[in-house]
């Protein structure tokens, strides 16, 4: 791949974002820092056995203290916006059932201050998989109504306090990848699931994630709502949500891989996106489940007519997916199940990977599945807004390796530039992109694999907290300054 770009074209609009995306428990640290409260991560994390080399995000790469610092690394990167996430039990430590931190707001307005003063505007997310311990333990968080109302009460605060400066809000990030995880698999908090799903030992994988994302969608109503009717006029920003996506290729040319193929997209994206776009879940689930689908009332559809200002979009990779309705599937096995549509998600045909494997197991390169997946949203939403909210390679780097190598990866500047061609294609084919997050600004708390998958554009030391820029960080550079158009100077 060669390194130079072409600066010939360019398909990128005016005002588009490229920034670097983060979360609030994956860099922040400061777990106790100015009367934060624990949340979920904080108690799984301490709870033994989950996280791979039995990390924490307790000083993750301290963000909270450090981020002058990380602020100026991203104006040398040239980046107009940065994407980060509120902790929301740094400003409501006990949810509802407290006070609000006013120490968190401040913070926040520290740090949203300190980006606009230097170009960078702040593209927010009021949750990224993180809710306050509080409300797991009085009644179940996700699994509960109760949230609709202490949701939009944590978002109202967030609109209140930072809303006049901050113009791209996010409900979610991946609340499907919230619902699957935390409720089917139980592999994240709060550890809920049954039979052959998972390990835990509480829950209904086949009820719960359809519970719990109902409940999101409802929250997500709930906030936007507010937004619309109190804030967005004299604020003048915008409100969506963030899905994470899988490209799912049909495994066969047959009829029933096709229809497989759609109806895994339907259980992993349009499982939200209709609901939240269309007013409905997609035909598939509705069909496959029945009455196991949690039903929206009117009062509900009337809140959910406010749908969303933009669809914000992670992609990393795609997969095959292979028919198990009409035919003969492994059955039992996860993924097999109508949790997922009935359909077998796998990387591999006739012993052909879809695209090259990395060094993390689910992420196979294909570049394609970049445009496909835009495409996809842009046909089926009608070229609502979108936004790529996180995109990017994850690298298990050999402990012994020298300084050199570690900044050396060549791997991640292929993978970023192919997949930021792929969505030039689908941008100059019509799609209403507005902007690309790369994640991620650092190497950081990799969730369950802890600090052993890197996917920084920038290294940092565990150990010291030091932050090195790698090859990729001044590619971005070279990249955005290519694919942005600059007044003159005469
Ligand atoms: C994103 O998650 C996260 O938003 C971010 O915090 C994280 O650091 C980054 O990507 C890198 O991992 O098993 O059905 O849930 C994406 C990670 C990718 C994990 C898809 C789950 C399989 C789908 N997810 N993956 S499922």
């Amino acid at each position: 791949v060669s390194l130079e770009q072409s600066s010939s074209s360019y398909p990128f609009p005016d005002g588009f974002l490229f920034g670097t995306a983060s979360s609030s428990y994956q860099f922040e640290g400061a777990i106790l820092a100015d009367g934060k409260g624990l949340s979920n991560w904080d108690t799984f994390t301490h709870g033994a056995g989950h996280i791979s080399d039995g990390s924490n995000g307790d000083i993750a790469v301290d963000h909270y203290h450090l981020y002058m610092e990380d602020i100026a690394l991203m104006e040398n990167l040239g980046v107009n916006s940065f994407r980060f996430s509120i902790s929301w039990a740094r400003i409501l430590p006990q949810g509802r059932f407290g006070d609000v931190n006013m120490a968190g707001v401040h913070h926040y307005s520290k740090v949203i201050d300190a980006l606009l003063a230097t170009g960078i505007q702040p593209f927010v997310a009021l949750t990224h998989y993180d809710v306050p311990q509080e409300l797991e333990e009085r009644y179940g968080a996700w699994l509960s109504t109760k949230i609709l109302k202490d949701f939009g009460y944590y978002a109202d605060i967030c609109f209140k306090y930072f809303g006049n400066r901050v113009k791209h809000w996010v409900t979610f990030n991946e609340p499907n990848v919230m619902a699957i995880r935390g409720y089917r698999s139980g592999i994240y908090p709060p550890s809920r699931c049954s039979g052959s799903f998972g390990n835990c030992t509480k829950g209904n994988s086949v009820k719960e994630p359809l519970v719990a994302a109902h409940n999101m969608i409802l929250s997500h109503a709930a906030a936007v709502n507010i937004y619309r009717n109190v804030y967005q006029k004299e604020q003048g920003g915008s409100i969506g949500i963030i899905m994470n996506s899988i490209w799912y290729e049909p495994y066969s040319n047959t009829a029933e891989d096709k229809l497989a193929a759609e109806r895994a997209q339907s259980f992993f994206l349009n499982w939200f996106l209709d609901p939240i776009l269309h007013g409905e879940y997609p035909k598939e689930m509705r069909h496959v489940l029945g009455s196991l689908l949690p039903s929206f009332s009117k009062e509900d559809l009337k809140k959910m007519r406010q749908g969303l200002d933009f669809i914000g979009i992670n992609q990393y990779t795609s997969f095959y997916s292979k028919d198990c309705i009409y035919s003969k599937c492994k059955s039992g096995a996860p993924g097999v199940s109508p949790a997922e549509g009935l359909a077998l998600r796998t990387p591999i045909r006739n012993g052909e990977y879809i695209g090259e494997p990395t060094s993390v197991d689910w992420i196979y390169v294909y570049p394609q599945g970049m445009e496909n997946t835009v495409t996809f949203i842009k046909d089926r939403y009608n070229n609502t807004p979108m936004f790529i909210c996180e995109n990017g390679l994850g690298i298990v780097e050999n402990p012994s390796s020298s300084t050199i190598d570690f900044r050396n990866d060549v791997k991640r500047v292929e993978y970023m530039s192919t997949y930021l061609e792929s969505l030039a294609n689908a941008i100059r084919k019509g799609a209403d992109v507005r902007g690309y997050f790369s994640w991620s600004l650092l190497d950081n708390f990799e969730w369950l694999d802890g600090y052993t998958v890197r996917f920084g554009l920038h290294h940092v030391d565990f150990a010291t907290l030091k932050r090195t820029p790698r090859l990729s960080a001044d590619w971005y550079k070279e990249f955005i300054l290519n694919h942005t158009k600059h007044a003159c100077s005469i």
